[in-house]
C-alpha cells in the first residue's frame, strides 16, 4: 500500500491541532485506501502544541512530530517535513496541509484518490469549479488572491493550472520530490517558497491534477500574509518565468547578433570588390558562424559540442538547417509581398522572421543540433 504524509507545520496552533487530530487523524485518514501519516512540523511553539502531538503519537503509529531547527518561517519547515517523511518514514507521497482548518479534512481523500490514479502532482485548486475562497472575505482580498494568481499564472507561462499559490498539494516522491533542489529553495522563510515548490514539482511531474478545494477562513487570528509577502512572491515568480525563457532570450540576441554580422559583411565584402552574389554568400557563411559558435559557448552551452569531428559534423548538419531557414525566407517572403504589396516589405520580413523562422530555427537547435528536447515518443523508447 502506498505510503502518504501529510506535512502540517504549526506553530501555537495547540486548539486547532488538538481538533485536527480527532477529525484529520481518527475520522478522515481511515477511510482513504492508502498507509496515512501526520507528521506535524513544530516551530518551538509556546502553547501546547508539541505536548498535544506527542501524546497523540503515543496510541496512534501514524502521529508524528519533529521540531524544525532554528530557522524559522514555513517554507524551511516543509524542508525539514519533507526530507524526514522521505528518510525517516518512507513516503511514496507527501503533502501540505495547513493546521488551521483552512484545508478542510475532507478534501484529503479526494487528493489522495487523484494520486493513487496516476497523478504525480495534486493540486488542491480554489480557482477551479467547486472549489473557492472564502465568501466573508473582503472584495479587495478576494481580488488580490484572484489577481496575484493570475499573474504568477501568466508570468510562469502556465495557462492550463488554475491555482498556483494554494497551500494544500500532495508530491509523489519517486521522480519528482527526489529530483527537487530543498536545500536552495528560494524565500524560505516566506510563502513564496511556495511558488518555487510548485515550480519544480511541474518541472518534473508527467501528469498534475487539480482536485477541488473549498479554502476556508481561519477562525481565530489574522492571515501572516502582508504586502511583503505578496511582493516576494511576485519575485519569485518573475525570476522563475525569466529563467525558464533565458535560453530563448540568448537565442533571440544571437540571431540578432548574426543579422548584424550578416547586414555589415554584405557591406563590408562589396567593399572589398566582391561580386554582389559572392558577397552576400561570404557574409551569410559568416553569420552562420556567428550563430553556431556564441549559440554553442552560451545559449546551449550545458549541451556544448566538442571535438573536431564532431564539430565538423555538427556545423555542417547547421549549415543545412540554416539553408532551410533561407529556404522559408525567400519562398514565403516574395509571397507575402505579392498579398499585400511591396510596399510593405518590412512587414512581412517582420511577421516571416518572427512566425516562421525564429520558431524553425529555435526548433531545429533543440532538436537536431544540440538535442537539448526530446519528442515524447523518443522519451519513451530511451525510458
Ligand atoms: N513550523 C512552523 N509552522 C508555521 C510557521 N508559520 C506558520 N506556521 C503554520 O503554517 C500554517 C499556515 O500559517 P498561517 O499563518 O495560517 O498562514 P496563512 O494561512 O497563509 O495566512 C499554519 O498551520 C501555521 O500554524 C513557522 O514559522 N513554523
Ligand atoms: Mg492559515
Amino acid at each position: 500500500m502506498d505510503k502518504v504524509v501529510i506535512v502540517m507545520p504549526a506553530w501555537n496552533e495547540s486548539d486547532n491541532i488538538k481538533r485536527m487530530i480527532a477529525e484529520l487523524v481518527d475520522k478522515e485518514l481511515p477511510q482513504i485506501n492508502a498507509e496515512m501519516h501526520l507528521l506535524v512540523v513544530d516551530n518551538y511553539s509556546k502553547d501546547d502544541t508539541a505536548k498535544i502531538v506527542e501524546e497523540a503519537s503515543k496510541t496512534r503509529n501514524n502521529v508524528h512530530i519533529i521540531q524544525q531547527g532554528d530557522k524559522s518561517g514555513l517554507g524551511w519547515a516543509y524542508i525539514a517535513g519533507f526530507k524526514y517523511a522521505v528518510s525517516k518514514l518512507g513516503a511514496d507521497a507527501v503533502m501540505e496541509m495547513d493546521a488551521d482548518f483552512q484545508h478542510p479534512p475532507r478534501f484529503v481523500k479526494p487528493m489522495v484518490e487523484a494520486y493513487l490514479e496516476g497523478a504525480d502532482y495534486v493540486i488542491g485548486s480554489r480557482y477551479i469549479p467547486g472549489g473557492s475562497i472564502p465568501k466573508e472575505w473582503a472584495f479587495f482580498r478576494k481580488f488580490i488572491s484572484f489577481a496575484g494568481n493570475l499573474f504568477i499564472r501568466l508570468v510562469l507561462l502556465k495557462p492550463r493550472i488554475h491555482d498556483l499559490t494554494t497551500g494544500f498539494r500532495l508530491t509523489r516522491v519517486k521522480g519528482v520530490l527526489d529530483k527537487m533542489d530543498l536545500d536552495n529553495l528560494m524565500e524560505p522563510g516566506r510563502f513564496a517558497h511556495k511558488v518555487h515548490l510548485l515550480y519544480q514539482a511541474i518541472k518534473n511531474s508527467k501528469k498534475v491534477v487539480e482536485v477541488p478545494l473549498e479554502f476556508a477562513s481561519r477562525t481565530q487570528e489574522k492571515s501572516k500574509f502582508n504586502t511583503k509577502e505578496m511582493i516576494a512572491t511576485f519575485k519569485v515568480a518573475i525570476i522563475l518565468g525569466i529563467k525558464d525563457k533565458i535560453r530563448f532570450i540568448k537565442f533571440g540576441t544571437v540571431g540578432f547578433l548574426g543579422f548584424m554580422v550578416n547586414f555589415i559583411g554584405i557591406r563590408v565584402f562589396r567593399g572589398m570588390g566582391l561580386a554582389e552574389t559572392l558577397a552576400w554568400l561570404f557574409a551569410t557563411e559568416l553569420a552562420i558562424i556567428n550563430n553556431y559558435t556564441l549559440n554553442n559557448i552560451w545559449t546551449f552551452k550545458e549541451a556544448k559540442i566538442g571535438g573536431l569531428g564532431k564539430t565538423i559534423f555538427k556545423f555542417l548538419q547547421f549549415n543545412v538547417t540554416s539553408a532551410g531557414a533561407l529556404a522559408i525566407q525567400s519562398i514565403f517572403g516574395p509571397l507575402g509581398v505579392r498579398l499585400v504589396g511591396v510596399r510593405f516589405d518590412w512587414l512581412v520580413l517582420a511577421v516571416v522572421v518572427v512566425l516562421m523562422v525564429l520558431p524553425y530555427n529555435y526548433l531545429m537547435y533543440n532538436l537536431v543540433i544540440w538535442k537539448t528536447w526530446k519528442l515524447p515518443w523518443a522519451k519513451k523508447a530511451n525510458a
